[in-house]
């Protein structure tokens, strides 16, 4: 298998988490956003989303994060990364894809693009934007993981939550998100942090970090 991903993209450093928690050998040929190679050929034929990360596997150029996580989890049932029962799913997706659909789109590259330079943002007002729609879904997740009275991980072992929330809070300390309540979420990010394969797919760890 080959990813075509950018180091600190947290749509590819989700996907790594998955590969890397699922034990599937990869091999990268990094995409620099900064340069929109994701927009040039050849990489737009292969991927009309024009987007990383995209995984080259078993014959096909597969591109949306989540569609690929969710289809290595069920064409690789080894090391699940849902659980076993359909609540306990339920419960991981609800989370999963509020961090991945929510949380992400307002916040993707092109988006803090367009509010500098069409719209003439400073920085320091583009770093509180991103802040706010980090709050509007770190916040709700933080209650609910409260509700399930969460310990190191969502469940027993890290899966597919854990794999698209690492990257989110990693995102949120870059642009200096106050995480000081958020325990639960601190708690899971320490526990996974300390796993190899979290070690791994981590930013500074890939072949095109900067
Ligand atoms: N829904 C897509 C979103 C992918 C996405 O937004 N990728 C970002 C990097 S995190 C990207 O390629 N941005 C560059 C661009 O859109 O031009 C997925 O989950 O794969």
């Amino acid at each position: 298998m080959k990813l075509f991903g950018y180091w600190r993209s947290s749509t590819s450093y989700r996907l790594r988490c998955a590969l890397e928690l699922k034990g599937i050998a990869y091999e990268q040929d990094p995409v620099n956003l900064l340069e929109a190679a994701q927009r040039g050929e050849p990489f737009t034929s292969r991927n009309p989303f024009a987007s990383v990360p995209m995984l080259e596997a078993n014959g096909r150029d597969r591109a949306q994060s989540m569609a690929i996580i969710e289809w290595l989890d069920e064409r690789y049932p080894d090391a699940p990364l849902l659980p076993a029962d359909v609540e306990d799913r339920f419960t991981a997706r609800e989370l999963a894809y509020a961090l991945a659909t929510e949380l992400h789109a307002p916040l993707n590259l092109p988006v803090l693009k367009y509010l500098k330079n069409e719209l003439g943002h400073s920085q320091d007002e583009i770093n509180t934007w991103y802040r706010h729609w980090l709050a509007k879904t770190l916040v709700p997740v933080e209650k609910r993981l409260e509700q399930l009275d969460t310990g190191d991980f969502l469940f027993d072992t890290p899966g597919l939550f854990e794999a698209v929330l690492i990257p989110q809070l990693y995102n949120a300390r870059r642009f200096e998100y106050d995480l000081s309540d958020s325990p639960r979420m601190v708690r899971i990010e320490e526990a996974c942090l300390a796993l190899p394969a979290f070690e791994r797919a981590h930013p500074s760890n890939q072949p095109d970090a900067a």
